[in-house]
This record gives C-alpha cells, sequence and structure tokens, in this order.
C-alpha cells in the first residue's frame, strides 16, 4: 500500500477475528502496526475499515512487503489457525528474509509441547517466541491477558507492546479497570501480562487457564441446574440469583455473562428464555482436554478439570441420553425445596470453584518440575485478574496467597482458603448429597468434594491397591513402618486354595 514506510513497530499475519481485534488494540496504543492476510482483500478491507486509528496501520500484499516494512529486530505476531499453520506461515517468513534477531511470536492457541519443538527448531534461523492470549474478541480488542514465554532476551522487546495492550487492574483493589473504548485505551494500572518463562511456559499456562475455565462453566451450569430444578424458579429469576451472586466472593466474569444469559429472550419465541431453546450439546476446541491430559501425563489429580472434560463428552451422547432416560430408573421424585437452598449452592459452587483453582495450580508446579520452568503463581494469578475469561475477584485472593507464600505447596492451605472451606463445606457437603438423592448429575460440585476429602486424609485406601499389585504381579509395596523407597514382597497365598484363618 502507499504508505508502506520502513519502520513499522510490529507485524502481525493473519486476520481473522482475534487478529484484527488485536491489531486494533496495539494501533490504539499508537504502534505503528504492518499487517498481512494469506487472502489479501481481508487484509485490504481491513485496513480500509479503519482508516483513523491513532497508530498507523499498514496493510502487506506479501510477506516481503510485511518484512520490508518493520524495524529491527522485527517482531511478527502470528495469529493462525493453531496447527500446521504455524509453521507454514513461519517458513513463509524464512524464504522471504526474515532474520536470526527477529521475533515470531505465535499467538495463538497452540499447543506448548509445539511451541517447545518449534523454539528448537527455529533456534539458528529467528526467535521463536509463544504467547497465550485469552479474553475472547472484546479482549483482544480492548484488553487481553497476555501469557507470554520465550526466549528472555526476546521479551525485552515484546514488553512494551505486550503491556500497552493487556488488560489493566486498578493496584489498590486488583480489579479491572474498565472503560477502553475504540481509540479511547486504559492507560495506567497493572498491566494483566508479565514474562512467564522460556519456550512453552506461556501456551501451558495459557492452557491450564482454559482448563480452569472449563470447570468454572461447569460448576456454573451444575449451580443453575440444581437451582432449576430444586427451587423451580424461572431462567430470568435465576438471572437475579446470579447478579446477587456477583456481587459476592463469586464476582467474575462468567457469573456476570451467565447472569445475562439468563436473562435473554429467545428471538424466535419471544414469551420464552433462550437459554431452554439452545441443545445441551457442547462443544470442544481441545484446550480443556489437553490440560486433563497433561495432567494425567504426569500424575497430577486434576480431577475437576477432567470432570469438566468428560461432561461436555456426556453432553455429547444425546440420541443416547434421550434413550437411556426413558430406560435406566431415577430415584423416586422430590419435592422443591424453594428458596432455602440458594444460598447453600452458593456456598457449594464457591468451595468447589476453590478446589478447581487448587489444581490447576498444582498442575503448573508439576510442569515447572517436568519442563525445568520456574513459574511464579502469584504473577500467574496476577494476570488472570483481569481481561481473561476467568477473571474473578477471587483471583485477587489467589495473588494475594501466593505474596503471603510464594512456595505455597497447595491453595487449599492458605490461611484465606481454609477459612473459606471451613465457612462453606457443610452447605458443600449438603448440596452433594441432595444431588445424589435426587439423581442430579454434578460431576464438578462431587469432584471436587472429593479431592477435598482425599487431599486433607492422612491415610488413603492405596494400601490395599498396594497389596492387589503386589499379589498379582509382584509389584511390590512400601511399609509404614521402614522408610520410604524401601520395597517389600510376599509370597501371597493361591486365591483357589484359601488359608485357614488363624
Ligand atoms: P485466510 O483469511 O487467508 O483464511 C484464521 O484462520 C486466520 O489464519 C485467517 O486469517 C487465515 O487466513 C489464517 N490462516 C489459516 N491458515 C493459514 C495458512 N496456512 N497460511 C496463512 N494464513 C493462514
Amino acid at each position: 500500500m502507499s504508505d508502506n514506510i520502513p519502520g513499522a513497530d510490529v507485524g502481525l499475519i493473519g486476520l481473522a477475528v482475534m487478529g484484527r481485534n488485536l491489531a486494533l488494540n496495539i494501533a490504539d496504543h499508537g504502534f505503528k502496526i504492518a499487517v498481512f492476510n494469506r487472502t489479501t482483500s481481508v487484509m485490504r478491507e481491513f485496513v480500509v475499515e479503519n482508516p483513523d486509528t491513532p497508530g498507523q496501520l499498514i496493510g502487506c500484499a506479501t510477506l516481503n512487503e510485511l518484512i520490508g516494512a518493520l524495524r529491527k529486530p522485527r517482531v511478527i505476531i502470528i495469529l493462525v489457525k493453531a496447527g500446521a499453520a504455524v509453521e507454514t506461515v513461519v517458513d513463509q517468513l524464512l524464504a522471504a528474509g526474515l532474520e536470526r534477531d527477529d521475533i515470531v511470536v505465535d499467538a495463538g492457541n497452540s499447543n506448548w509441547n509445539d511451541t517447545i519443538r518449534r523454539e528448537k527448531q527455529y533456534a539458528d534461523r529467528l526467535k521463536f517466541f509463544g504467547s497465550g492470549v485469552s479474553g475472547g474478541e472484546l479482549g483482544a480488542r480492548f484488553g487481553p491477558s497476555l501469557m507470554p514465554g520465550g526466549d528472555p532476551e526476546s521479551w525485552k522487546h515484546l514488553a512494551p507492546i505486550w503491556e500497552a495492550v493487556a488488560a489493566k487492574v486498578d493496584p489498590a483493589t486488583g480489579r479491572p479497570i474498565p472503560g477502553a473504548a475504540p481509540g479511547k485505551p486504559v492507560r495506567g494500572g497493572i498491566p494483566c501480562t508479565a514474562y512467564l518463562g522460556p519456550n512453552g511456559a506461556g501456551h501451558y499456562v495459557k492452557m491450564v487457564h482454559n482448563g480452569i475455565e472449563y470447570v468454572d462453566m461447569q460448576l456454573i451450569s451444575e449451580a443453575y441446574d440444581l437451582l432449576r430444578r430444586l427451587t423451580g424458579l424461572s431462567p430470568g429469576e435465576l438471572a437475579a440469583i446470579f447478579l446477587q451472586w456477583n456481587r459476592t466472593e463469586l464476582d467474575s466474569y462468567l457469573i456476570e455473562i451467565t447472569a445475562a444469559v439468563l436473562a435473554q429472550r429467545d428471538p424466535a419465541r419471544p414469551r420464552k428464555f433462550l437459554v431452554d431453546g439452545i441443545l445441551d450439546v457442547a462443544g470442544q476446541k481441545g484446550t480443556g482436554q489437553w490440560t486433563a491430559a497433561s495432567a494425567l501425563s504426569m500424575g497430577i489429580p486434576a480431577n475437576s478439570i477432567a470432570e469438566a472434560v468428560f461432561a461436555r463428552g456426556m453432553s455429547a451422547l444425546k440420541e443416547e441420553r434421550v434413550s437411556a432416560a426413558r430406560k435406566l430408573k431415577a430415584p423416586p421424585a422430590a419435592k422443591k425445596t424453594g428458596r432455602t437452598g440458594i444460598e447453600a449452592i452458593r456456598h457449594a459452587l464457591y468451595c468447589s470453584k476453590i478446589c478447581a483453582y487448587a489444581q490447576g495450580f498444582q498442575l503448573m508446579r508439576q510442569a515447572c518440575r517436568q519442563y525445568n520452568w520456574n513459574l511464579d503463581f502469584g504473577t500467574i494469578a496476577g494476570i488472570w485478574r483481569g481481561g481473561c475469561i476467568i477473571r474473578a475477584r477471587f483471583l485477587q485472593k489467589i495473588t494475594e496467597a501466593y505474596q503471603r507464600d510464594a512456595n505455597l505447596v497447595n491453595l487449599l492451605l492458605d490461611p484465606y482458603f481454609r477459612k473459606q472451606i471451613r465457612a462453606g463445606q457443610e452447605s458443600w457437603r449438603r448440596v452433594v448429597m441432595l444431588a445424589a438423592q435426587q439423581g442430579i448429575a454434578v460431576p464438578a460440585f462431587m469432584s471436587a468434594l472429593a479431592y477435598y476429602d482425599a487431599y486433607r486424609s492422612a491415610v488413603l485406601p492405596a494400601n490395599l491397591i498396594q497389596a492387589q499389585r503386589d499379589y498379582f504381579g509382584a509389584h511390590t509395596y512400601e511399609r509404614t513402618d521402614a522408610p520410604r523407597g524401601k520395597f517389600f514382597h510376599i509370597d501371597w497365598p493361591d486365591p483357589n486354595r484359601p488359608q485357614r484363618e488363624v
């Protein structure tokens, strides 16, 4: 394009909605940004539609043009479909003349293993950097939470842009600063971004964010289901309850949008609520599965995260469920409880949510050992306070917990959260019992409670598992009265010839 003057601060490839919005956000902060899209017409329309950005938008029809437009070291953000497209684009950039000191930032939802591999793969040819972006379309436009990982030297070049465009929180309260609008970004405040570690650290943290998001959403859905079935209130009435909850420690983006969702009338049937017209089959794009798979592979009990993924899988079995509903016996119908249970459900939701976050942070703790990272959990909680989908007042409390003790072994052990669970656990248990009695599936509530009870058990029945393993496979066991690492085995009696009791 005519104004293709060398010296742009940053380039961006991939002008789908996230790319477009991030580009506009960057330009709003006065950066000069060169943009490219594989389908050139998309780029041209984008530039024509946005003539008045505070920073300049430079449309580039070719990658050569893009590279020529950037000052050195070049910083190029790619926001293309995760997977092979990332490599295709990086290879094309190299062919077009990208140099060793140039920095390519993959801001897509890439798997952290790919980011680790790509960083190595391109090490001699360019600096490959990964950055998680959360906040959806609006976040990208007005302030996302950004989770960067890669070469620390490269971060120095990225930091001014990342810190400018990220969401901001008020230093006094830890609450997001609202009010960003086109051409009028929020200035000041603490940016919801920080360097997290080398290679795949940023993408890993983003993935765990999504895993936690899965549980948050599942828990809210279970609370909604319980409320509805126990109280008989309509979605519109439940919207008011969620609005109330949003003024408690549950205050969060997801609770806020739940209230709005429940209040929404169905455009096709205005007397009805839209939620009742939406098919109960949840989609997924994979990051929840990755989180659960990572937990499984490292042996970390992130059971509520896995449960939330399984719950979506169960929802997808719609036809089987419809058929099974006619055949499998339910418990006898119970009376509705009225409004009395509402507060108990809120407690159950909050206690379960604490466990879900405890699991996510425990998982990241293990990932540090696995991948040789040094993730700072206070920083991570801090950059999740604003911009991202799981943003919540609660994250200020997690930030404070890790400020009190950077080596906190588990969030459940923090004095604040211990107190919260102490206050809520009776209700939590009652709600889970009620759900079991009435045959209402609450897998996330139940798995969180199981996590809590198992984690606080000095003794678990794994002694019996070890005995069974030794019995059938001579896998050996450790003894309670011997040092750890000393293994024992006995010749177990033949099951077909039971020993006489002594
Ligand atoms: P497109 O408009 O040409 O399809 C999300 O799919 C974004 O990633 C779009 O901007 C899309 O460009 C881009 N994209 C997907 N695959 C790509 C590839 N292999 N090379 C370049 N851009 C790609």
